[in-house]
Formats: structure tokens, C-alpha cells, sequence
């Protein structure tokens, strides 16, 4: 039985615990684990480089809190959110993003978000999309747009989903934008809407 049950287990189940109510939604208000990589309920972080990834609590959609990325260079930063997705399907995942100017008139490092889904667990990710601009983000300030992730048909029904963030920059001294993220929401959608893509609603 024990070894039954162990190769059964996805790979996320001792390190992290799936949502199963929906719709969900995250503001980010709540105070953050600062210590290991579940940094809140449901969400696992991983910090690429000399990458930062925090809370923010000067600027967010709707109030003053967001999730901060702050890229490095190439390893990405990345967020995670894990997923019971048995007995769904056509969901989508709705979210905010915004980027702060960082550090001063020679820094124009781009940075870059995507978002990448795994039905394994976290062990393989695939369907990446690109976020924002062609050529990524200017390290500039940008208001707050919104973003939309109509989750692949293979992830319907999956119990070991999860949904990826990842943020990198260009490489070299200069500074990168701040990217921030809120509000996020993960839904159903009445019906299959259309094939994976993100687009801005803005
Ligand atoms: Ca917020």
C-alpha cells in the first residue's frame, strides 16, 4: 500500500497545497512567508539569480499591495500557483500587471514576463505564452493592464496543475523594470473560449 500510494503522489504534494474552490482570486494583501518558497497559501516562489521577488506595499491595482519581480538577467524569477483542476474545465486565468522604473536614466534594461502550465506537477511546463510589449517590458513606470490565460484542454479535470510566472531580463549592469502582479483570478469559463493566448483588454 505505502508503495502504492507513493507512486501515485504528484510531485507537488509534499511541498504544496492545491486550490479547489473557484472562482479564486489573489490581492496580494496578506503578509507574506518570507522564509522557504511557499510564500503564501497556494503559491510557491522561486528567486532566479540575484533576483528579488517580494511583496510590494506601495503600489497595487486597488490597493497598495502586489507581488514585486525583479529580474536578474536570464534565470527567471518565477511564481507559481498549483491547481486542483478535477471536475473542470474551460478555465481561464485572469491577472494585472504593471512596471515600475528602476534605478535611473541609463538603466533600459527590458524585462520580460511569460506564463507556462504544467499538468504534472511542476515537473514539465509547456503552453508559454508571452506577456506585454513585442521585445518586453522598457523600464519605465506602466500602469496596471490587464491579462488573460484560457488554460489548455489538456489541463481540464487535472489534479496536479500548476500556472507559472516567469520574469528575466536582459543581461549586463544596467537595471531592469519592476514588474508588478495583482489581482489574480482563476475561473471557469461558460464555454471553451478559444485555443491558449494571452491578450491585453486594455
Ligand atoms: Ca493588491
Amino acid at each position: 500500500m505505502a508503495c502504492g500510494l507513493l507512486a501515485i503522489l504528484p510531485v507537488l504534494s509534499h511541498t504544496q497545497e492545491s486550490i479547489r474552490t473557484f472562482p479564486y482570486s489573489q490581492d496580494f494583501g496578506a503578509n507574506f512567508n518570507e522564509k522557504g518558497s511557499v510564500f503564501l497559501q497556494n503559491w510557491w516562489w522561486n528567486k532566479g539569480g540575484n533576483g528579488q521577488i517580494f511583496q510590494f506595499n506601495w503600489q497595487g491595482r486597488s490597493d497598495l499591495f502586489s507581488l514585486a519581480l525583479l529580474p536578474d538577467g536570464t534565470p527567471p524569477i518565477t511564481a507559481q500557483l498549483y491547481l486542483d483542476l478535477r471536475g473542470r474545465k474551460n478555465t481561464y486565468l485572469g491577472f494585472w500587471a504593471a512596471t515600475l522604473k528602476n534605478g535611473g536614466d541609463k538603466d533600459l534594461k527590458k524585462s520580460y514576463l511569460a506564463v507556462s502550465v504544467s499538468t504534472n506537477g511542476g515537473k514539465d511546463f509547456g503552453f508559454e505564452i508571452p506577456i506585454g510589449p513585442a521585445g518586453g517590458f522598457p523600464n519605465q513606470n506602466n500602469t496596471f493592464q490587464y491579462f488573460q490565460y484560457p488554460l489548455p484542454q489538456v489541463a481540464d479535470g487535472n489534479a496536479t496543475t500548476v500556472l507559472r510566472f516567469s520574469v528575466w531580463s536582459e543581461e549586463g549592469a544596467q537595471q531592469p523594470a519592476i514588474i508588478l502582479l495583482d489581482d489574480v483570478r482563476v475561473a471557469q469559463a461558460p464555454s471553451d473560449v478559444a485555443p491558449p493566448f494571452i491578450v491585453s483588454l486594455d
